[in-house]
C-alpha cells in the first residue's frame, strides 16, 4: 500500500518532536518539521514524484530526506524512524501535545521522574512532583495541569468535573470580592455535580454589575473575552474552558440561580407544572398568565431563594443533583424524595494507597490527612503483587505492613483507627491476587479489575461475579474500570452484578476519584434499588487527594443515595460486624 502525505507529514513531525525532546539542534528539528507541513499541503501525493524521481522537486526535500522517503516507499519502514521511536517512547512523545509542555519540560520528567505518559504525568503533577524540578515550580505544576485537562477535554468537549471544580472556586473567590456582590455561586451542570462540564456558568446577585464585569475579563485565568456586556460576559479560561458571567438583581436570585443551574429538561418539567397552575416561569420568577385564575392571587413574584419558588409551586426544596428530570419531580409532589447523603456524613474512606505500593505518602501521613478531615477511620487498601507495575504486596509485605499499622494506630491512641485492606487484583481467570489465609487475616478487602477490562460480557461478568462471591471480598472497587475521556468502562451485566451484591451484602464502590467516578449516577441508582450497599472511598494516592470525596458524594446525590446505604457513614463497630458476618 502507498504511502499517504498525510501519513508521511506524521512521520516527520514525529521525527521532529522526539529529536527536540533528545535535545537536537533546532535548525535539524525544523528542518523535519517544515518538511512535515510542506508535506501535508502538497497538491500531488508523492509516491507520483518517487515513482518519476523528482522528489527534489518538493521545497525543502534534501538528500537526507529524499533518501528517507525512498526508504518508506520501498519497504514502509524507516530504520532510522524506529531506532528513534525505542530511544524516545510513544508515550514520552505524546506528552509534548499536551498544552504547557515543551520538549525540555518533556525531556526532564521523563528523564528525571520516569514519566512516561500523560497519565503518569498527571499523578506526578497531582502528587506534586514536579514542582522541585529545575525550572519548574508550582505555577508550572498547575499550568500543566490545566494542559492535561485541556488535552482530554478534546476527545469529548466537555472538561471532568474535578479539572472544572477548583478553577470554578477559584473565580468565585476571586469575584466574591467585587463590591455590591451579595450572592454569588456556579450554576448549571457543576452545580449539578454532572462527571463532565461543558461550561462554567457562574451567577451573581449584585447592585453594581459593571465593575464585576470588568474585574471577570481581567482575571489571570481568562485567555481571551469572547462577548461582554451590562449584565452578562462569556469567556475563554487558559484550560480551555469556556466560562460565563450572569449578573442579576437581588430580587431576583432565586428565579434565576433555578433557571441557570438547569437542567433544561428538569426545567421544562417545572414551567409545565407552574402553567398548569396557572404561572408562567422564567429567570425572573412567576407571572400570573393572562386570564388564568392563579392559586395565590395575584402580581408577579419573585424570589429571593430557590426553596421560595419551589414552595410557590407547590413543591419541597429539589437539591440541584436531582435536577435531571429522572422522577425527581414526581416524587417531590408525592413528598417522597430521598434524604441525600451529604459529605458530613462521612466517618471514613475506604479506599487509598501509600508507599507500600504506588501511593505517595506513609501510612502515618495519610491517617493525619484523614484526622485532619474530621473522620474516625480509613482502610488502608495497597495495590497487591501481580500489579509490578504499582509495586503490589506480596504475602510477606502485607504482613509487614501490618505491623507498621498497628504502630500507627498505637501512636494515634484511638482518635483515628486505620484499618487494614487490600485492593486484591481479580485476575484474569477471576481468582485472587493474594492466597485466603493472608485475605482471612485482613479488616477489610477491596477486589478491583485493573486488567482485561476489554474481555467480552459473560467472561467479564463471570470474573466480577467470581470476586463477589469470594468469602474474603467485602467491596467490589471502581466496578466499571472506565476513566472519563479516556477509556470506555467494561462490558458487564449490571442487573445480574447487582443482584449476587446484594444477596451477599457486598459493597460496590463508587470511586470519588474525578477521573473515574465509577459506579456512575445512573449505575449506583440502578444498584441501590436491586438492595446493594455501596461505598464511597477517594482512592487517595497522596494525602490531598483525600478532598476527592466531595465528587464522590455528588455522584451519590445525583444516584438518589440516602447516607444510610453507605457502608461508611456506618459507625466503626458496624463497619466491623458487617465485613465480619461474611466470612
Ligand atoms: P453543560 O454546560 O453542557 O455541562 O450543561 P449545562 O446544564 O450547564 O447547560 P448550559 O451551560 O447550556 O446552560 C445552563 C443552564 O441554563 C441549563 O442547565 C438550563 C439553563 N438554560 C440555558 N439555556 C436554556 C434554554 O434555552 N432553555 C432552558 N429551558 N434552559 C436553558
Ligand atoms: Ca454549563
Ligand atoms: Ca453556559
Ligand atoms: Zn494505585
Amino acid at each position: 500500500m502507498a504511502i499517504t502525505n498525510r501519513q508521511l507529514a506524521a512521520i516527520f513531525a514525529d521525527i521532529a518532536a522526539r529529536l527536540q525532546i533528545q535535545g537536537e539542534v533546532v535548525f535539524k528539528t525544523r528542518a523535519y518539521s517544515a518538511v512535515a507541513e510542506t508535506i501535508l499541503n502538497y497538491p500531488r501525493p508523492l509516491v507520483e514524484l518517487w515513482q518519476e524521481g523528482r522528489l527534489h522537486e518538493v521545497p525543502g526535500v534534501g538528500k537526507e530526506i529524499a533518501k528517507k522517503i525512498d526508504e518508506l516507499m520501498r519497504t514502509g519502514r524507516l530504520e532510522f524512524y524506529e531506532r528513534l521511536r525505542r530511544e524516545v517512547p510513544d508515550g514520552v512523545a505524546e506528552m509534548l501535545h499536551v498544552p504547557n509542555m515543551g520538549p525540555q519540560r518533556v525531556k526532564a520528567v521523563w528523564q528525571q521522574l520516569n514519566v512516561t505518559g500523560i497519565d503518569e504525568l498527571e499523578a506526578a503533577a497531582r502528587a506534586g512532583k514536579l514542582r522541585d524540578l529545575p525550572k519548574f515550580g508550582a505555577k508550572t505544576e498547575e499550568k500543566i495541569l490545566a494542559g492535561i485537562a485541556s488535552f482530554k477535554r478534546r476527545a469529548t468537549g466537555r472538561m471532568r468535573l474535578g479539572d472544572a471544580m477548583p478553577i470554578a472556586l477559584e473565580l468565585i473567590a476571586a469575584l466574591r470580592q467585587v463590591h455590591g456582590v451579595r450572592q454569588i455561586e456556579c450554576a448549571g451542570s457543576l452545580r449539578r455535580c454532572r462527571e463532565t462540564i461543558g461550561d462554567l456558568d457562574i451567577l451573581v446577585a449584585t447592585t453594581n454589575p459593571g465593575p464585576l464585569m470588568q474585574t471577570f475579563c481581567r482575571l489571570p485565568w481568562v485567555e481571551a473575552v469572547l462577548a461582554t456586556g451590562e449584565t452578562k460576559t462569556s469567556v475563554r479560561l487558559d484550560n480551555g474552558l469556556q466560562a460565563d458571567l450572569r449578573a442579576v438583581e437581588p430580587q431576583h436570585w432565586g428565579a434565576a440561580l433555578q433557571y441557570f443551574t438547569g437542567s433544561q429538561a428538569h426545567n421544562i418539567r417545572l414551567r409545565e407544572l407552574a402553567q398548569r397552575r396557572g404561572w408562567s416561569l422564567n429567570e425572573y420568577g412567576l407571572r400570573p398568565i393572562p386570564g388564568e385564575q392563579t392559586k395565590s392571587g395575584v402580581g408577579e413574584r419573585c424570589f429571593d431563594n430557590e426553596a421560595d419558588l419551589y414552595g410557590a409551586l407547590g413543591l419541597p426544596y429539589i437539591p440541584p443533583e436531582l435536577r435531571e428530570d429522572r422522577g425527581e419531580i414526581e416524587a417531590a409532589l408525592a413528598g417522597a424524595l430521598p434524604r441525600l447523603i451529604a459529605l458530613d456524613d462521612l466517618q471514613g474512606d475506604l479506599q487509598m494507597h501509600t508507599t507500600w505500593s504506588d501511593g505517595a505518602a506513609d501510612v502515618m501521613t495519610m491517617a493525619r490527612a484523614a484526622l485532619a478531615r474530621g473522620y474516625r477511620y480509613i482502610l488502608i487498601t495497597d495495590h497487591t503483587q501481580s500489579l509490578a507495575v504499582a509495586n503490589g504486596l506480596t504475602p510477606e509485605r502485607v504482613r509487614r505492613q501490618r505491623q507498621e499499622i498497628d504502630q500507627v494506630n498505637a501512636q494515634l491512641g484511638g482518635r483515628l483507627r486505620v484499618l487494614h485492606g487490600v485492593e486484591v487484583e481479580v485476575k484474569a481467570d477471576g481468582s485472587l491476587d493474594l492466597p485466603d489465609d493472608v485475605l482471612a487475616e485482613l479488616d477489610i478487602v477491596q477486589a478491583s479489575l485493573h486488567t482485561g477490562l476489554s474481555q467480552p460480557r459473560d467472561q467479564l461478568t463471570a470474573r466480577a461475579l467470581a470476586a463477589i462471591r469470594h468469602p474474603q471480598v467485602d467491596i467490589l472497587g471502581h466496578p466499571s474500570g472506565r476513566l472519563i475521556n479516556e477509556r470506555e468502562g467494561g462490558d458487564l451485566d449490571w442487573d445480574l452484578l447487582f443482584r449476587e451484591a446484594a444477596r451477599r451484602r457486598v459493597a460496590l464502590e463508587i470511586n470519588a476519584d474525578p477521573a473515574r467516578l465509577d459506579l456512575n449516577d445512573v449505575l449506583a441508582r440502578r444498584a441501590v434499588e436491586l438492595g446493594c450497599v455501596l461505598s464511597i472511598s477517594t482512592d487517595a494516592h497522596a494525602p490531598e487527594q483525600l478532598g476527592n470525596m466531595l465528587y464522590g458524594v455528588g455522584v451519590a446525590r445525583r444516584a438518589w443515595v440516602s447516607p444510610d446505604g453507605v457502608i461508611n457513614t456506618w459507625p466503626l463497630d458496624k463497619l466491623l460486624s458487617w465485613a465480619g458476618a461474611r466470612r
